[in-house]
């Protein structure tokens, strides 16, 4: 039976800075009986966007409004979700992960091309490093992609040095080596053309009685305030907190009251960043978005799912509400008329920090997107000035139902829409299993080998 081509045309092989690149069409080789079972998805999926188109309308939504907005959207995914990762106890190789930052930067731009919507990805220093340290060369590779460099995430945990924590470490000496990182990452971000420095840090003490905690917190805001100082123009300093591990006892960022006293202390361009998988059980966080919006110390987000802990699994696999909950604060803070929640909300840095260890990596990171998209989409068709009026008039379940009957919107239809209008897949999976990318990176990269657990 003759292949059906699809209408995507998905650049797989692009040499930069030499003469050619190679533009493969993939075709679809499923039989004929799939292909008209294809054609009549497209038509339903036609057929329910214009229904959907009609009943939106009625209930006075602009539909052109909401997508130009999806169009905007934008979720940063980082170069280690393309990488091998575990757990404590075994790091299982996937065929074809990506071992090498151009890897990295190949399979982030594939995701780009598939969602349209992941046109940036964050890098880890010094994982990314390049080895002839050119990263003027890593932000030419990743642009000739179609991508851009994004956050900057130095590491000041790996290093035998850091037994004992970084910026907050007892010894000056491992301070200040801490510090000269920091302080590189910030020349890195010129030259790679990255707006953001994104702060994460494992440091924290084991044991009562280990530390001073009043020490390490002075150790902590002194250096910080260097490398404020250092940040290029423009750019912003994102403080991630996370209540508890791989330090048990004390955390030196343990919430966002702390990153957010620090950014306060620090100045305008630092913020604080949101990483979903570091709270603990129950807690509020749209909540927090909420505060740090309306104070505008909102910077960034890192999408996850957690169920117990610090998971890192898919972002909305466990709950799409919350996650709906979330944006609907973002989109409201969008839409604000106060200027600085405004432009608080139009520049949150949102980006993806997952690691997949049972799973591929592509198709993983492909559903991360897809979900943060879909759950924006339902966050834009809150109808606001209704729900104001419902919380105006007391009325508790009336407001109630307005935010849960729109979370109940299939928005498929007009994803899938917007998508083909933007030139990226109706559905981006199955448009990824069809590519023959995965196959192509397995053949050609292999299956590196890992380590992890207890040794
Ligand atoms: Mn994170």
């Amino acid at each position: 039976m003759a292949p059906l081509y699809s209408q995507y045309n998905i650049f797989v092989e692009v040499q930069h800075g030499q003469s050619h690149q190679t533009v493969v069409n993939y075709c679809y080789t499923t039989p004929l009986k799939d292909n008209s079972r294809r054609n009549q998805d497209a038509m339903s999926h036609k057929a329910a966007y214009e229904l959907l188109v009609e009943t939106l309308t009625a209930q006075r939504v602009d539909v052109e409004a909401v997508k130009v907005a999806l169009k905007r959207q934008q979720i940063e995914t980082p170069s280690w979700g393309y990488a091998n990762s575990g757990t404590r106890f075994k790091a299982f190789p996937w065929p074809g992960a990506a071992t090498t930052t151009r890897q990295k930067l190949d399979d982030a731009a594939m995701v780009n091309r598939l969602t349209g919507i992941a046109g940036s990805v964050a890098v880890h220093i010094p994982w990314d490093k390049p080895e002839d340290n050119d990263y003027v060369a890593m932000c030419q590779y990743a642009e000739g992609q179609g991508i851009r460099i994004g956050a900057v995430n130095p590491n000041v945990f790996q290093d035998e040095e850091y037994r004992l924590g970084s910026l907050g470490n007892p010894d000056p000496g491992v301070q200040e080596q801490a510090l000269d990182h920091l302080l590189e990452c910030c020349d890195i971000m010129t030259k790679v053309k990255s707006n953001a420095l994104s702060l994460w840090f494992a440091d924290g003490a084991n044991y009562a009685g280990q530390d001073s905690l009043r020490g390490r917190k002075q150790r902590f805001e002194r250096h910080l305030a260097t490398v404020y100082q250092h940040l290029p123009a423009g750019g912003r300093m994102l403080l991630e907190y996370k209540f508890f591990e791989p330090a048990f006892y004390s955390t030196d960022i343990p919430d966002w009251g702390v990153a957010y006293a620090w950014s306060l202390k620090l100045g305008p361009q630092a913020q604080v960043l949101v990483d979903l998988g570091h709270h603990a059980q129950g807690v509020n966080i749209e909540q927090i978005v909420a505060f740090l919006l309306d104070e505008g110390r909102l910077g960034g987000f890192h999408f996850n799912n957690r169920k117990y802990a610090d998971d890192d699994l898919i972002v909305g696999t466990t709950n799409p509400y919350e996650l709906f909950l979330i944006y609907n604060e973002l989109t409201e803070g969008e839409k604000s008329t106060d200027e600085t929640v405004r432009t608080c909300a139009h520049n949150v840095a949102y980006m993806i920090d997952q690691s997949h260890n049972i799973e591929g990596k592509m198709e993983a990171m492909i559903l991360s997107v897809l979900n943060c998209q879909e759950a924006y989409a339902k966050a834009l068709l809150v109808p606001r000035r209704q729900l104001a009026e419902a919380q105006a008039a007391g009325d508790v379940l009336g407001a109630h139902r307005l935010l849960t009957e729109t979370y109940k919107t299939d928005v498929r239809p007009l994803l899938a829409q917007v998508r083909e209008e933007m030139g990226a897949p109706a559905d981006p999976i199955a448009a990824y299993r069809a590519s023959g990318y995965e196959e192509k990176i397995a053949k050609e990269r292999g299956k590196a080998a890992t380590s992890g657990g207890y040794q």
